[in-house]
């Protein structure tokens, strides 16, 4: 019988080490049985939206300088974005890993708070 001497690759397909001793490039034996190696590559992480929702009162301005430095959209992109939301209720920002995306919204409603506008964020999940 054919010990296990596989690796997992990125795509979780099996790839076989060298036939030989019994232990692939990266197996590793204990008390006489193979144990599959840990992934080479770590997992993608899960991704979250950053949803701009509308209001009546936050300046267009605001909102713009918001994307503009928070974002980091261009002002074109900022302008085109804060339209969406104003016209439609609400648009995705930004997508980024869950702690990424959270401490963004909280700089969205900080900056907002100390002049009092009402400017908020929804967190999505991506897919
Ligand atoms: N609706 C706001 C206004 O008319 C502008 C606005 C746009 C507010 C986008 C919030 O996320 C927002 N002043």
């Amino acid at each position: 019988m054919r010990e296990w001497n596989g690796t997992k690759t990125m795509t979780g397909r099996v790839r076989m080490g060298a036939p030989g001793n019994g232990r692939g490039a990266e197996g590793e034996a204990e008390g006489g049985v193979m144990v599959a190696p840990a992934r080479t590559r770590p997992k993608r992480p899960p991704m979250y939206k950053v949803i701009l929702l509308n209001d009546d009162y936050t300046p267009m301005e605001f909102v713009v300088q918001v994307l503009m430095e928070i974002f980091h959209k261009p002002q074109s992109e900022a302008v085109e974005l804060m339209l969406t939301v104003h016209q439609q209720g609400a648009a995705v920002a930004g997508i980024y890993t869950r702690e990424v995306a959270e401490t963004k919204s909280e700089e969205v409603v900080e900056a907002a708070r100390i002049p009092e506008y009402p400017l908020q964020c929804a967190l999505e999940p991506n897919e």
